[in-house]
């Protein structure tokens, strides 16, 4: 098992019960459609795998019947629960009267979403329970952001090359393609950026949008839009314009035809994303125009055409003195409702840049008038790359239930993301997609998870990530209960551990230089300050971290007054974010009543052991596991260890000359100098 198959596998049900031998032998798909296609075919996939040793159950009718609710209606099988969903949305019910189990929905996309959902159940063995299950997706735009490049090399992607070949494309359409758009919407996901936001106008001639078509035009039946970034200076690079200026009558003129165009190939395109103004990247500053303008005239072109503009937050640049956290919020508060109606703005998950923790954006909660989305990072450009196991729906979950006070108490960040605070009408969520040409799609086995995670939370931002874990491992490998209860533990506990032996107790950013694998707390100088690890960590021998209180840069009064209060005072500040917002004392006694150094010390020792341990726990699973991925993942697990022991000897040597003290009791000593961390360069890094 090379772990192509994802949460798909379908693997043989030891001993089924009759209702999964039942479901997937006696079934009826009503209709035809491309879509309709695709669910018999997986349903038959699926019957294969999971039952085909069990000999068939014959009824005289279906016990299963997958149908929308109009073609049931001539079946008189109807349920008032099916008018309330969502155009994508699902029913899953027992039919009392024919007793049978019913999938239906009001579109063929929502059958398919469905009956993903009762094979997961089929293979994980949970029952649909009496009551049925009745789900609209809570998030209308569950996009994945490729950061793939028109070579093929993926900015910040560890698991090979990008799968989009464009040199073979339009002729050739991969199986990968059709893979890759069934997984997605195995979890929901409808739509797909396929190209870096650090953009290539190139994707917007004739040349390229064929390609893209015919992408489109494979992913449609599963439901899946295609975008494309939009390179804000495309005007002048194959438009010949002088100028990419907003508000100039020519630019504008040409951004509609542009947008005619696509529409020609592709007409249910899902319009552009755009990184304006930010590392480098062209946009309205150029012409002294807004975000707004900007985005306003590309949201004027794609309007006609139903579509939307995702414009990115990340806006920020080294001549703005002012502390990089608070610059996308300075940019962009004022512009509140300066937006069209087809404009949502894309917010990281935190202020600086997918760090191991951040608190959330402060412009979550901020922007009552224009519609934001949540832009998450599922590749782990700051957590270790493909080879450190780091299950981050933790991550996804704990900034989702954040409280942002924006509405008074209960204003948490999901409900800004669905919209229910804001009343916001578009909502989006994205994640930067992990995916390369790697065997298993993501490097790590355990990083399919990510994917699959973030499928979930776009779906539905409250989902327990808990919850998605167990569910991952039933899918991916076992139902054993031994295993999912170690293996979920070991997953909910990674991105906590990664935070110990990287950046515990709110330090950030203090990776190596550019590509960020690694320690480096010792950058400094170069082009900008803000890209350093001395700006973020501020460490001197008095104490470390980030003034970011009234007496310092300030950015906490971007957060709610309840948070400003919290996060304010040493006393309250909660120990995960006190050096985000506080320089603190190397002999400031923390909860526990010892110094800072021992305590930021002992959390560093803390995730090493972690790491190490979960090389046993893994060993002790050898039993459940296929020996391919076993291995795969053994041999990953034991990077992790070595390199979180690097990370805490590196950090704690270069803090050390600071504090000056002494490594407390059950702290191990380096094994090289500091010197030697600091020259040491891992070549073989991607990226470097
Ligand atoms: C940073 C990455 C950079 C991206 C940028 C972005 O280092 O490669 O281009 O974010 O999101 O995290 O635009």
């Amino acid at each position: 098992n090379d772990g192509y198959k994802l949460w798909l596998q379908y693997y043989s049900i030891q001993a089924p019960q009759e209702w999964q031998v039942n479901f997937l032998s006696n079934y009826e798909v009503i209709g035809n459609s491309a879509t309709l296609s695709i669910i018999k075919k997986e349903i038959a996939y699926a019957s294969s795998g999971m039952i085909s040793s069990h000999p068939e159950i014959k009824n005289s009718i279906p016990s299963l019947v997958i149908g929308k609710a109009g073609d049931l209606s001539a079946k008189n099988i109807s349920n008032p629960g099916i008018n309330s969903l969502a155009s994508d949305g699902f029913a899953i019910f027992h039919n009392l009267e024919s007793k049978q189990l019913i999938v239906s929905a009001k579109t063929d996309i929502g059958l398919l979403y469905g009956t993903f959902r009762l094979l997961q159940h089929i293979q994980t063995g949970t029952s649909i329970p009496k009551e049925g299950i009745f789900e609209s997706p809570k998030v209308q735009h569950r996009v994945l952001n490729h950061w793939d490049n028109l070579d093929r090399t993926v900015e910040r992607g560890y698991a090979g090359f990008s799968i989009w070949n464009w040199h073979r494309l339009p002729r050739h359409i991969d199986q990968q393609y059709h893979d890759y758009a069934r997984a997605n919407a195995s979890i929901g996901i409808n739509g797909t950026v396929l190209t870096n936001v650090n953009a290539n106008a190139l994707i917007l001639t004739p040349e390229y949008l064929e390609k893209v078509k015919a992408l489109a035009d494979t992913f449609r039946p599963y439901g899946i839009k295609v975008y494309l970034t939009a390179r804000f200076s495309a005007p002048i690079e194959i438009g010949g314009l002088q100028t990419a200026d907003p508000l100039n009558a020519e630019v504008q003129a040409w951004w509609n035809q542009k947008a005619e165009e696509i529409y020609q190939y592709i007409p249910d395109f899902g319009g552009f994303v755009v990184k304006a103004d930010s590392e480098g990247q062209p946009g309205p500053h150029n012409y002294k125009r807004t975000q707004a303008d900007g985005a306003n005239m590309m949201a004027r072109a794609l309007a006609p055409h139903e579509g939307i503009v995702m414009w990115r937050a990340f806006v920020y640049n080294e001549h703005t003195p002012d502390d990089r956290h608070k610059q996308a919020f300075n940019e962009f508060k004022p512009l509140d409702g300066k937006f069209l109606d087809n404009v949502i703005i894309q917010v990281k998950n935190g202020a600086i840049d997918f760090q191991p923790r951040e608190p959330f954006h402060p412009l979550f909660g901020a922007m009552p008038n224009t519609p934001l989305m949540m832009e998450f990072q599922i590749t782990q450009e700051y957590l270790g790359h493909d080879t450190h196991l780091a299950f981050l729906a933790p991550m996804f979950e704990e900034v989702l239930k954040d409280d942002t006070y924006a509405n008074g108490k209960g204003s948490e960040v999901a409900k800004v993301i669905d919209g229910s605070l804001h009343q916001y009408a578009i909502t989006a969520m994205a994640g930067v997609s992990n995916i390369g040409t790697d065997r298993n799609w993501t490097g790590h086995h355990f990083h399919q998870a990510n994917w699959f995670a973030f499928g979930r939370l776009a779906w539905n931002p409250y989902q327990a990530s808990q919850e998605i874990a167990e569910e991952w491992l039933k899918l991916t490998f076992s139902t054993d209960a031994t295993f999912v209860k170690t293996m979920t533990d070991v997953m909910m506990n990674s991105r906590e551990m990664v935070v110990n032996y990287m950046t515990p107790l709110g330090l950030h950013h203090i990776m190596a230089a550019s590509h960020h694998y690694g320690p480096g707390p010792w950058v400094s100088g170069g082009r900008r300050a803000d890209w350093t690890a001395t700006y973020y960590h501020q460490a001197n021998e008095k104490g470390i971290g980030f003034n970011r209180t009234y007496t310092g840069s300030n950015a906490l009064s971007q957060y709610a007054s309840e948070l400003q209060n919290q996060w304010g005072s040493l006393a309250t500040v909660p120990e995960k974010y006190l050096l985000w917002f506080h320089q603190v004392d190397w002999i400031q006694p923390l909860q526990n009543g010892e110094s800072l150094w021992n305590n930021l010390a002992k959390q560093y020792q803390k995730g090493v052991e972690e790491a190490r341990a979960n090389i046993v726990t893994w060993e002790n699973m050898r039993e459940y596991v296929d020996d391919k991925r076993f291995n795969h993942v053994l041999s990953f697990l034991t990077i992790q260890a070595e390199e979180a022991a690097w990370w805490r000897d590196a950090c704690l040597l270069y803090f050390g000359q600071f504090s000056k003290m002494p490594l407390p009791a059950g702290v191990e000593s380096p094994k090289h100098s500091l010197e030697y961390y600091m020259n040491f360069k891992p070549h073989h890094v991607p990226g470097i």
